[in-house]
């Protein structure tokens, strides 16, 4: 008997003890026999198979396993949205001159200027130009040679002109187409004509106020002198109302619409 077994009958006897003591000595005779039999018996058949139990807990988490080996390359993906505009780059160097390009179609004509004071200007300037380029003629004719006498000078100006065209001429510059009133007068202009190697000039005698009647440019009658040519004036034409002096002094009147040279008078006392 080991030592277990043994405190295991010493403590059933106590407890048997203690019931007789409370006057159950009989009964307790009995269950003292019962007692020696409770040593371990032989090992039993294994019972039946118990029913499944419930799932157990979740173990731990692994540790992180190897990487595994790369798949195939996947096809290519959709093109993605366009970007941001970026900020804008420096400013570049400045570029070669390029070649000269062609010659570009004539434009529409421009609106007419409203330059009204300055085409009016310009227009006088002419007008200025003009008489300045007719009065160099003059001063041209007059440094080649005037006929003078006491109280006129007479200019042969050699530009062919119709006869009222000479009288403004000549009435521009403060004279008159020559009025050969006398004798003398009338032989200084035919020699003056002749010794310029001149034909004929405009002399200041017309009738155009009134046919057949003769008047000097100033007005004034032919009443005390006249050196018509032998036959004229004869209105040739019905057409003739001024007068041509010849280089040998005769008068003869002709149209007024031809042109020819002629002579101007100028009064010394004139203003
Ligand atoms: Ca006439
Ligand atoms: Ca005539």
């Amino acid at each position: 008997m080991n030592s277990g077994l043994f405190s295991l009958v010493f403590r059933i006897g106590l407890l048997f003890l203690s019931l007789l003591r409370s006057g159950e000595s009989q009964h307790i005779a009995d269950e003292s026999c019962s007692v020696q039999i409770l040593v371990p018996g032989l090992k039993g058949e294994p019972g039946e198979k118990g029913e499944k139990g419930e799932p157990g807990r979740l173990g731990k988490v692994g540790p992180v396993g190897q990487p595994g080996p790369a798949g195939e390359k996947g096809h290519k993906g959709a093109m993605g949205h366009p970007g941001k505009i970026g900020p804008a780059g420096l400013k570049g160097n400045k570029g070669d001159t390029g070649d000269l390009g062609p010659k570009g179609e004539n434009g529409d004509p421009g609106l007419p200027c409203e330059c009204g004071p300055l085409r009016k200007v310009i227009g006088e300037m002419d007008i200025l130009v003009t008489q300045l380029t007719n009065e160099l003629n003059f001063i041209k004719n007059a440094v080649a040679g005037v006929r003078e006498v006491e109280n006129k000078i007479y200019l042969l100006v050699k530009e062919e002109k119709r006869y009222t065209d000479a009288h403004e001429y000549c009435h521009d510059r403060g004279g008159l187409l020559i009025m050969p009133k006398d004798e003398a007068t009338n032989s200084l202009i035919a020699s003056y004509i002749s010794e310029a190697g001149l034909s004929r000039v405009f002399i200041g005698v017309n009738d155009l106020e009134e046919e057949g009647q003769f008047v000097f440019t100033d007005g004034s009658p032919l009443q005390t002198f006249n050196k018509w040519r032998t036959g004229e004036p004869n209105n040739a034409y019905d057409e003739e109302d001024c007068a041509e002096m010849v280089s040998s002094g005769g008068w003869n009147d002709v149209a007024c619409h031809i042109t020819m040279y002629f002579v101007c008078e100028f009064d010394k006392d004139a203003p």
